[in-house]
């Protein structure tokens, strides 16, 4: 395959609600579209950096300025026999693991689309639905809160996951065990604790949580086996698992016992697909995180989730819980049971409508082998 045109672009959406985590409120999502042509057809995928480094170190423009400059020189006009090696030839580029991920994943999406086939085939899927879970932000009170989790466990969603920080945690996530019983619940927070308020995370042990996400820093790796070590409850790692040869270290430290996967923070679906294995060979369970994606992102989340070792409901939800519209026709649903269907058609199967892309678009450019 050949990436005969690179079409970048900046989008501004509103969200439909805020979303507050450990690092702060967000209202509207800003983010890296990457349209890739070759042989009359269009391959889609979006960056996940935010405009703030909080989440990660990438950011907007750090993955404009390492696309254009450093990225794209090394894809456009190339001929890649698979899109796995793309990844690997951009080694020269140390980390941007989201801004390699974004043409990573539009190449995944244009080579599917020219063999025709959905890309959840592509990537080795056995799925047709997978299953659903929901991340619910920090809200304005625990009465907000528990109005919020009722909504989605009534729209069918399968697991339940609270934000939590220091001021906003055990006593949340008792609020919505003592309301709801016994739903799939867990908590993620974002790295905003130290090693030192373990005797404090201990208190979660109570409330017989499916896993506690990312307490810890990014770089903790070995904090974290000592946390693991002190809790019943699983330890599962996001940020942490900034690679795969990371997500092998996490393992073998016993710093976790499930991951979460996010193809944009490895470097793509080639990568996720590595790291899955790997998990798989080790009884590491995985699911798939989320970004606040558009449908664009969300229907390339599907798609990977439909691998095998996804057997934990993921942070994959409908598209109108983030964006109304949304730049795909039809939006992305969550079926009663709790399930969303992986999109049939070529590639990842939605329809963006070009339009609304030009409609939140803030700066485009064109790049063509030179
Ligand atoms: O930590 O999983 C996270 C959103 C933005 C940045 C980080 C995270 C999240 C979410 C939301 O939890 C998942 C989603 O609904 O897309
Ligand atoms: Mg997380």
């Amino acid at each position: 395959m050949i990436i005969e045109r690179l079409e970048l672009r900046v989008l501004r959406l509103p969200l439909v609600r805020f979303f507050e985590t450990s690092f702060g409120r967000v209202h509207d999502r800003t983010f890296m579209l990457v349209r890739a042509d070759g042989g009359g057809l269009s391959g889609w995928a979006e960056c996940v950096a935010a405009d703030t480094p909080y989440y990660s170190a990438e950011t907007v423009e750090t993955a404009w300025h390492v696309t254009v400059g450093f990225l794209a020189p090394l894809v456009v006009g190339v001929a890649f026999p698979h899109p796995r090696e793309i990844f690997p030839a951009l080694r020269r580029v140390r980390g941007h693991h989201m801004a390699k991920a974004a043409i990573e994943m539009a190449a995944w999406d244009l080579f599917a689309r020219q063999q025709q086939a959905p890309l959840s085939a592509v990537l080795g899927g056995v799925r047709a639905r997978v299953a659903a879970g929901v991340s619910i932000g920090i809200q304005d009170s625990l009465d907000h809160l528990v109005d919020r989790v009722g909504e989605e466990i009534a729209a069918g969603y399968r697991r339940i996951k609270i934000k939590v920080k220091p001021g906003w945690d055990l006593a949340a996530a008792e609020a919505v065990r003592h309301r709801f019983g016994s739903v799939p619940l867990m908590v993620d927070a974002n790295a905003a604790y130290r090693l030192a308020d373990a005797n404090h995370l201990a208190g979660f042990d109570a409330f017989d949580l499916l896993m506690i996400e990312q307490p810890l820093d990014e770089d903790d790796i070995s904090d974290h086996a000592a946390l693991q070590r002190r809790l019943a409850t699983p330890v599962c790692l996001d940020e942490s698992i900034c690679s795969v040869s990371r997500g092998r270290d996490a393992i073998d430290a016993g710093a976790c016992r499930i991951i979460n996967i996010k193809p944009g923070r490895v470097g793509g679906h080639g990568e996720s697909i590595r790291l899955h294995d790997l998990c798989a060979s080790r009884g590491i369970p995985v699911w798939h995180g989320g970004m606040l994606e558009s449908g664009i992102g969300r229907a390339h989340n599907l798609h990977l989730s439909s691998l095998p070792n996804f057997t934990l409901p993921g942070d994959v939800a409908a598209s109108r819980r983030y964006y109304e519209p949304d730049l795909i026709d039809p939006p992305i649903d969550v079926a009663p049971d709790g399930t969303i269907e992986v999109p049939a058609g070529a590639g990842i199967g939605v329809h963006v409508v070009e339009e609304r892309v030009e409609r939140a678009t803030l700066r485009r450019l064109e790049l063509r082998a030179s």
